[in-house]
C-alpha cells in the first residue's frame, strides 16, 4: 500500500499548560530520550511550535490544524466511532486503505474505526469518478459492521448527509443543502461528497465502509480548472481557514448518534431531518440512473431510501441510485 502512516505517541502526553521533562516521556512511552527528541522534531515539522527546556522538559506553544488522531481524540465524545483513529499524510483513497485494513483478519477492525488523510492521491467518487483531494480538505472514512440488511446501504448514504448538515450548521451559520442521494451543497456548488461502499452477502452486511469528503481549507486555486466553478469550500464561505479538528470530532459524535437511531430501525426520525434540508424536492430534475435518464419532479424519498420522481405523463418512478443533473 502507499501511504505514510503518522503517528507520535509523545503527543499523549505533552500539555498547553505546563513542561514535562524529556526523562518523563521516555519513561511513560518506554522509549529513550533521543527517541522522544525524534518525535518532538517530528512534531516541530509537522507545525507544533514547542517549548524546550534542557531542565523543564518541553510544552505546547500552539498546534497546527492537522487531524492526528490525538487531536481528534481528545474531548471525542463517542462510545465507538473514532476509537480507533489510523491518520495519514496522504493514502490513495481512504475509502480504499480502509477496505483493506478490513480484509486484513490480524488487524480485527472493530466498529467505529476510521481512517483520515491529509490529501488523496487517488480520492474516488461513486461510478470511477474521481474525488479531488488536495491539502487542507477533510477526507475520512468510517468502517461499520451493521448487522442489517443490503438494502440499508442506501439509508446509511442519506443518514451521512443528515450527520454532515448537522455538524456544518452547528458549527457555522451557512445555507448548505443536500442534492439526493449523496452531496451537500452551497448555493448550487459541491462542497461535500459521500462515497458508500459495501460487501454483502444475499442477506447481510459483511461491511460497510462510508467515505466522506468536505472542501474545508482549500483554496479556489487548488481546485482543478475541470471543478472549479462547480465546487465550494467552507475557507472561502467563511471568509477564513477553519478548525477541522472540530469539525471532525462533531462529525464522528453525530454519526454515532444517527448510526445508532439507524440500527434501532429509526430511520424515520433520520428521514425527517434529511427532508428539511432537502434541495432536491419539489424541483424538476434529470437523474441519470442504470444508463437511463429520468425527467419529471422530485416528490418524495420513500422510508426505503428511494427517491420519488413523478414523470410527465403522471407515473411514480422509485430510484435508488443515481445522479441529479
Ligand atoms: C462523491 O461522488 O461525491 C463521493 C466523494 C467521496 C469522497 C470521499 S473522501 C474520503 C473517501 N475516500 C475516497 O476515495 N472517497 C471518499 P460523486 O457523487 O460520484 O461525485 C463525483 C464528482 O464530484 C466528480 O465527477 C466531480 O465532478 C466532482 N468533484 C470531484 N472532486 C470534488 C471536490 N473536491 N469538490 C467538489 N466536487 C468534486
Amino acid at each position: 500500500m502507499n501511504f505514510k502512516e503518522i503517528d507520535i505517541p509523545v503527543l499523549l502526553y505533552l500539555s498547553d499548560k505546563k513542561y514535562i521533562t524529556g526523562e518523563r516521556l521516555s519513561k511513560y512511552l518506554g522509549i529513550s530520550r533521543v527517541a522522544v527528541w525524534k518525535q518532538i522534531q517530528k512534531l516541530k515539522k509537522l507545525g507544533y511550535h514547542i517549548a524546550a527546556d534542557s531542565n523543564k522538559g518541553y510544552f505546547i506553544i500552539s498546534r497546527p490544524d492537522i487531524l492526528l488522531p490525538a487531536e481528534v481524540q481528545s474531548n471525542l465524545h463517542t462510545r465507538y466511532i473514532g476509537k480507533q483513529i489510523y491518520y495519514y499524510d496522504w493514502v490513495n483513497s481512504t475509502n480504499s486503505v480502509a477496505k483493506n485494513f478490513i480484509k486484513d483478519k490480524e488487524m480485527n477492525l472493530q466498529e467505529g474505526t476510521v481512517v483520515i488523510a491529509n490529501e488523496q492521491s487517488a480520492g474516488r467518487g461513486r461510478l470511477g469518478r474521481t474525488w479531488h483531494s488536495p491539502h487542507g480538505g477533510v477526507w475520512v472514512s468510517i468502517v461499520l459492521f451493521p448487522d442489517l440488511e443490503p438494502a440499508y446501504i442506501s439509508k446509511i448514504t442519506l443518514m451521512t448527509a443528515v450527520v454532515l448538515i448537522q455538524s456544518l450548521k452547528s458549527l457555522f451559520d451557512i445555507p448548505v443543502l443536500i442534492k439526493w442521494p449523496n452531496d451537500i451543497i452551497i448555493e448550487e456548488k459541491k462542497l461535500c461528497g459521500i462515497l458508500t461502499e459495501m460487501s454483502a452477502e444475499s442477506d447481510r452486511i459483511n461491511y460497510v465502509v462510508v467515505g466522506i469528503g468536505v472542501n474545508a481549507n482549500i483554496a479556489r486555486e487548488q481546485f482543478s480548472e475541470e471543478i472549479r466553478s462547480r465546487s465550494a469550500s467552507l475557507q472561502e464561505k467563511i471568509g477564513k481557514q477553519i478548525s477541522k479538528t472540530s469539525l471532525v470530532r462533531l462529525m464522528l459524535e453525530n454519526f454515532e448518534k444517527q448510526y445508532d437511531l439507524l440500527k434501532r430501525k429509526q430511520f424515520v426520525t433520520i428521514l425527517k431531518e434529511w427532508k428539511l434540508n432537502a434541495h432536491t424536492l419539489g424541483k424538476k430534475i434529470t437523474v441519470e440512473s442504470a444508463g437511463q435518464k429520468i425527467f419529471g419532479e422530485a416528490v418524495d424519498i420513500t422510508t426505503e431510501g428511494a427517491l420519488v420522481i413523478k414523470t410527465e405523463d403522471g407515473k411514480k418512478v422509485h430510484i435508488l441510485s443515481g445522479t441529479v443533473q
